[in-house]
């Protein structure tokens, strides 16, 4: 138990919220939103294709066994799944130079020349993983499908992001509402590849440890806007650094097209902005610029209230606690 302000700046003794303080005790932060898994969502491709829940299974059960420490399980991936990755990855290669921000081209120049990024076979999370660590210092653990956001930020603290492994459903390519390996490889990974997109990524993880409900409600809603379906502008163009943007060929052209309706991007009007998961977004917000959005981020969470402050010891792969009370 401990003291924490509380909204009308009071102080209120509460039931102090637990996060996680090593890397290791990420193996606890594994609480899985099942709106999207096929057997339970009736709208899911994958409903009625019993052999494809059963792939999502066996797919899973890799997560649900993974420990820190261990190699992250490598997937035989069958022709159809890499049929679907291809198709992906052509129709996204094909539109970056128009619609990708600097440092996604950069970066996935980059995983195609280092890390064996190509159409023809998916890659494996641990080889993507140990890309990630010698050039970031970002690692990969599979999760079985939607993580709760506080586990979600919560693992950013540590630089680990948790990544699905699993296959959209073949039937809808072009755009899965849910996040599967191709988002996460396609999307995520080639911003996580650039220093300055993976040290944003840990500070965003940072400021929420220990954050109340509403604050992490809040912090899921910014992250959804900026890392997921971002956009910012870039030599006086617009262009996507959203990996739900990314990934996504049917998003990539809708997003940067004059059909959806875009606002600049202002955290504490983000921050409660409601949104969509189903289908592509109908709104996204707009950065005068990267470096614009991190810092008014920062800005941000700096407003939180928390009764300790947070640091990462890299050297342990541990939180310190400041000032707690
Ligand atoms: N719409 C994205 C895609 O098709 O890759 C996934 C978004 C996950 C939040
Ligand atoms: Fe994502």
């Amino acid at each position: 138990v401990s003291e924490i302000w509380c909204e009308s700046e009071k102080v209120v003794t509460t039931q102090e919220i637990w996060f996680p303080r090593h890397i290791s005790d990420l193996d606890n932060c594994t609480h899985i939103v099942t709106k999207f898994e096929p057997e339970l969502d009736c709208d899911h491709p994958g409903f009625t294709d019993k052999e494809y829940r059963q792939r999502r299974k066996e797919i899973a059960d890799i997560a649900f066994g993974f420990r820190y420490g261990q190699q992250i399980p490598r997937v035989t991936y069958a022709d159809s799944e890499i049929k679907a990755w291809g198709q992906v990855y052509r129709a996204v290669k094909q539109l970056i130079p128009k619609y990708a921000c600097i440092e996604y081209v950069q970066s996935f120049r980059l995983l195609e020349s280092d890390c064996g990024y190509s159409p023809d076979a998916i890659p494996q999370l641990e080889d993507v993983s140990n890309f990630l660590k010698r050039h970031t210092g970002f690692q990969l653990r599979p999760v079985s499908g939607l993580l709760s956001a506080r586990d979600f930020l919560a693992s950013l603290a540590f630089r680990v992001f948790q990544c699905t492994q699993y296959v959209r459903h073949p039937s809808k390519p072009d755009h899965s509402p849910e996040p599967d390996c191709i988002h996460e490889l396609l999307g995520h990974v080639p911003m996580l590849a650039d220093p300055v997109v993976a040290q944003f990524s840990q500070n965003l993880g940072l400021a929420s440890l220990g954050a109340s409900d509403s604050d992490i409600e809040k912090f899921a809603t910014l992250y959804w806007f900026t890392i997921e379906f971002g956009i910012c502008k870039q030599k006086g163009e617009l262009k996507a650094y959203g990996a739900g943007i990314l990934s996504s060929y049917g998003e990539l052209e809708h997003a940067l097209s004059d059909k959806p309706e875009k606002r600049p991007f202002d955290p504490d009007q983000t921050a409660v902005q409601s949104y969509t998961d189903e289908d592509l977004q109908p709104l996204y917000f707009v950065a005068e610029s990267f470096d614009d959005m991190m810092k008014k981020m920062k800005n941000y969470a700096e407003k939180i209230k928390r009764p300790y402050e947070v640091r990462y010891n890299p050297f342990t792969n541990s939180i310190i606690v400041l000032n707690d009370r």
